[in-house]
């Protein structure tokens, strides 16, 4: 970058570099970007729109960073990152898409995070406020980045779903209704500590119309932040605001207050972290306006997101679930615990520098047997085989075939890795769906 160069930089040209461009294109802003290694096809794509625009690739030259007056950060960068840095220590402001959007929003917004449950919330509000009449955008981390759901004229909401990465760059977000779902560790390789992820988490309640939070995990509490809380919880509510479960003529609902709203058995989702998801889902949308009452009924149509504990194949007797976007510890125990009946497990991949024997009772519990695959093999064989046949496969094909000659009729096959999927595939979906075409075809076979 010479002295003449735009003095903002955008940093990284994955999908949220190439909307920043967009943006800053249509505001008419001088802009650079880098990338280390950036992808030919979103070069091409750039360069379409803005042909005059440079493009560094490949090792950063700090100095150049030092020159900028603003940085736009892509989510997939450490902030430790040394170009970064070294713009920082020049005194550049460094900035998320997350920052840029919360300028621009023309509506409330209403924001979600957590370390698991992210999107399946954020989509559940998107459905419950489309039941309430409202014309909702979702986005963010889910996927479609917050710059591109920017729309003229406005909608009646944005619904973002927010990482841990978007928080910690952005600064005057200021929520409607925020929602901290859950704390476990995540991203450690990432943030300096558990703590340090936790309270980046917290900067959404900042300035928060209200504030949403899980009185069953303390570390969602959001102390001073937010103007107003309300909280969700699997216990019966106290507080006449709060969410929760009740029992009533033998059957648990989900409740407002003292008002029962919906037996949990009418919910189209499946799995006791899903009543969750829901009141905290149901809690969101009534922040808009749209009463638990109305939006209640719509749970029946939510049926969830691929790759999120979803039924695959039902044959032989057999259940067959695949739940690959099961990148963790407390999400794996989620999974397990939504059966009640045994399971074969199909877990492994790139472990989250976790205690692996704090899943060892859950797995114990429901596992009937093992089928272990990845990097992560051998240490969860360490950490769970003492109670339960252990199998040690190279790949899904040989993991699926072991699972169908170790299952039993009434019971159900459950990948849920409880790992990051980078040591053998590209992503979670890539995963799931090697699973899906595996169990598919061992289903012609069966017919
Ligand atoms: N890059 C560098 N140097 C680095 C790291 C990356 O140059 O040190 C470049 C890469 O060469 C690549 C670009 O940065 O060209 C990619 O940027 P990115 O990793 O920030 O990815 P995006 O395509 O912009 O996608 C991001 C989120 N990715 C991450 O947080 C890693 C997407 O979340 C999100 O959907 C998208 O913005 C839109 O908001 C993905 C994710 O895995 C799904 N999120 C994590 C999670 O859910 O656990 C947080
Ligand atoms: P995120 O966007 O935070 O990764 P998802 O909705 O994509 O969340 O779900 C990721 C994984 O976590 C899936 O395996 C899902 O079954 C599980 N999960 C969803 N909600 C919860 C919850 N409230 N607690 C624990 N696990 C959950």
């Amino acid at each position: 970058m010479s002295a003449t160069a735009p003095r903002t930089l955008i940093a990284g040209l994955g999908v949220t570099g190439l909307s920043v461009a967009r943006y800053l294109r249509c505001r008419r802003e001088p802009f650079a970007v880098w990338d280390a290694a950036p992808r030919p096809s979103a070069v091409a794509e750039l360069q379409k729109a803005s042909p005059t625009v440079t493009v560094f690739a490949g090792e950063p030259d700090l100095r150049a960073f030092a020159m900028a007056d603003t940085v736009i950060v892509s989510p997939g960068i450490p902030l430790q990152h040394p170009a970064l840095q070294a713009a920082y220590q020049a005194g550049a402001q460094i900035y998320s898409d997350i920052e840029l959007f919360a300028h621009e929003a023309n509506a409330p917004v209403i924001g979600i995070t957590g370390s698991n449950g992210k999107s399946t919330v954020t989509r559940l509000v998107a459905h419950l406020l489309a039941a309430g009449g409202m014309d909702a955008c979702c986005g963010g981390n889910l996927g479609e980045p917050a710059l591109s759901l920017l729309r003229d004229p406005a909608p009646d909401a944005y619904v973002l779903e927010l990482s841990s990465f978007q928080l910690e760059a952005t600064e005057t977000l200021q929520c409607q209704a925020a929602c901290l779902l859950n704390v476990s560790p995540e991203h450690l390789d990432r943030h300096v500590s558990f703590e340090a992820y936790r309270d980046i988490k917290h900067r959404l309640y900042r300035g928060a119309a209200m504030a949403v939070f899980n009185r069953n995990d303390l570390q969602t509490r959001p102390g001073v932040a937010a103007r107003s809380a309300i909280s969700f919880g699997l216990d019966a509510p106290v507080r006449p605001d709060d969410y929760g479960l009740r029992e009533h003529a033998g059957e648990l609902w989900l409740c407002h207050g003292h008002r029962r709203l919906l037996p949990c058995a009418e919910l189209a989702l499946v799995g006791r972290h899903n009543y969750a998801n829901a009141l905290a889902a149901l809690a969101l949308a009534a922040a808009l306006g749209v009463a638990p009452e109305q939006a209640a009924p719509a749970l029946r149509t939510f049926s969830g997101l691929p790759h999120r504990l979803q039924r695959v194949a039902s044959f032989g007797g057999v259940d067959w679930y695949n739940d690959s976007k099961a990148t963790n510890l407390d999400s794996l125990q989620a999974a397990l615990a939504a059966f009640d009946r045994p399971c074969v497990l199909l877990a492994g991949g790139r472990s989250k520098q976790d205690d692996l024997r704090r899943a060892a009772a859950s797995v114990a519990r429901r596992a009937r047997a093992l089928v272990l695959f990845g990097e992560a093999a051998e240490a969860m064989a360490d950490a769970w085989g003492a109670g339960a046949q252990v199998c040690i496969e190279p790949d899904m094909a040989a993991a699926v075939a072991r699972a169908a000659a170790l299952v039993r009729a009434g019971d159900s096959v459950l990948l849920s890795p409880g790992c990051a999927s980078f040591d053998q595939y590209d992503n979670f979906e890539a995963r799931g769906d090697d699973f899906v075409a595996h169990v598919r075809a061992l289903e012609h076979g069966h017919a």
